[in-house]
């Protein structure tokens, strides 16, 4: 088999990238490991700024989340039992957008499906091969039976634990990696939300986070033990322990019910560079990692994309390679930005197990801070809704 552009991974990265392509006429093939109910299984993102919301709308899959989506003009800092607003409306001119991960990669899958797109799933050991010549190809197997595609270039989406980023030598790949010593316990519940807004709240007892997908579709999260599972923590002590960790008064009107998933998620913060090897460049989380803080994860994926799409649109139509020349440096500028904001965001709402009395008093100013100060307020909103493109 021959396309022009090789895509490894079906997450919402690489059906981004295909389905912006396809619709300049530029072939594509999609390589996903896992099945299409798998991949939409995954509970992840929820916040999108309005460059994706943009991107979306130009890949011609924005219809249902225009209409269903939630526009959130700001958001709420809770500390103990304080809280104030950071209204990016008023700060940016911006807004973001609540519409789940799965929501937007099923849209994605379905237009894909609908226009004829080549997805290929179940595909197992994956092989970049001569990815630094004029003629590479991948190899891989589907029922045992081993596959090749030949492509003018490859885009590496296959996530953090793929094999793209690993294709790149060891003597040309950097790479910075920052673990934090906790974790995020998610759940999902059918439930409302607690308030209209997403509440970002430091509490003694560890950071917690309300969230949403929609008016009866609730997302939370605890800040957890690196050697908690799961299983430890029953319904019941998941809500006991959110309550704990938010405004009374949000507390008291929380509605609480059964969880239809329960997750834990290591934070990290990771990039690699160059994001580009000869013909291979890697998009989204197959290049970097952001804890999820900021709500940054998917968001930086979709500008890799952006960029990714354009250099590719610009050399099949014109023949020029400037921007694909140019893909690792301006992906990397805008995620390492966006690197900064996740990781001190992080710090500001959590509690590390080797903090002095010092180091809380230096967050708790920091809180006080971003509450009392209309620039410090700016410069947050300015980055939650997401620096351009
Ligand atoms: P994905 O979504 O990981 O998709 C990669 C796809 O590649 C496939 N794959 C392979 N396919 C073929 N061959 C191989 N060898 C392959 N290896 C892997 C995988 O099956 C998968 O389908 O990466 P992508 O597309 O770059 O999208 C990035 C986003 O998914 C990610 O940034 C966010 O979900 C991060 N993230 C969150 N971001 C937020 O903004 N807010 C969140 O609340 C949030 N929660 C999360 C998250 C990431 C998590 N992970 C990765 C553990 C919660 C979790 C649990
Ligand atoms: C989510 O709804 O899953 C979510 C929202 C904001 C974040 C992280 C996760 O910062």
């Amino acid at each position: 088999m021959r396309t022009q552009v090789a895509i490894i991974g079906g997450g919402p990265s690489g059906l981004l990238l295909s389905q912006l392509l396809h619709r300049r006429g530029i072939d594509t093939v999609v390589l996903e490991r896992k099945t299409r109910d798998y991949v939409l299984g995954r509970i992840r993102a929820g916040i999108l700024e309005s460059g994706f919301v943009e991107l979306m709308r130009e890949a011609g899959v924005g219809a249902r989340m225009d209409a269903e989506s939630f526009t959130h003009e700001g958001t709420v800092i809770a500390y103990g039992d304080e809280e104030f607003g950071i209204n990016f409306r008023e700060h940016t001119g911006t807004d973001v957008v609540v519409y789940g991960q799965t929501e937007l990669t099923r849209d994605l899958y379905d237009a894909r499906e609908a226009e004829g797109g080549k997805l290929v799933f179940n595909v197992e050991n994956v092989v970049i091969n001569d990815a630094d010549s004029d003629a590479p190809f991948v190899t891989y197997t589907v029922d045992g039976v081993e596959q090749r595609l030949d492509c003018d270039y490859v885009a590496g989406c296959d996530g953090f634990h793929g094999v793209s980023r690993q294709t790149i030598p060891l003597t040309v790949r950097r790479e910075y990696e920052k673990v934090y010593p906790f974790g995020w316990l998610g759940i999902l519940s059918e439930t409302p939300p607690v308030h209209d807004e997403l509440i970002y709240s430091w509490s003694e007892r560890g950071f917690a986070l309300c969230s949403m997908r929609n008016a009866n579709l609730s997302r939370y999260y605890i800040q957890c033990s690196l050697s908690d599972s799961p299983e430890d923590w029953s319904d019941e002590n998941f809500w006991e322990e959110l309550k704990r960790r938010i405004p009374a008064r949000h507390a008291e009107a929380l509605v609480t019910g059964p969880s239809i998933e329960k997750s834990i998620a290591p934070l990290r913060s990771f990039v690699t560079e160059p994001m580009r090897w000869g013909r291979l460049f890697l998009c989204g989380d197959a290049a970097h990692i952001v804890p999820p803080t900021g709500a940054k994860g998917l968001n930086t994926a979709a500008s890799d994309i952006h960029y990714l799409d354009h250099g590719l649109v610009q050399f099949y139509e014109e023949g020029d390679a400037e921007g694909i020349d140019r893909y690792s440096e301006k992906a990397l500028a805008r995620i390492w930005k966006a690197e900064r904001f996740s990781w001190a965001t992080t710090n500001l709402l959590h509690r590390y197990p080797d903090q002095s009395e010092f180091d809380l008093k230096m967050q708790q100013a920091e809180i006080a801070f971003l509450r009392d100060s209309s620039a410090a307020q700016k410069v947050f909103a300015q980055n939650y809704v997401g620096l351009p493109y």
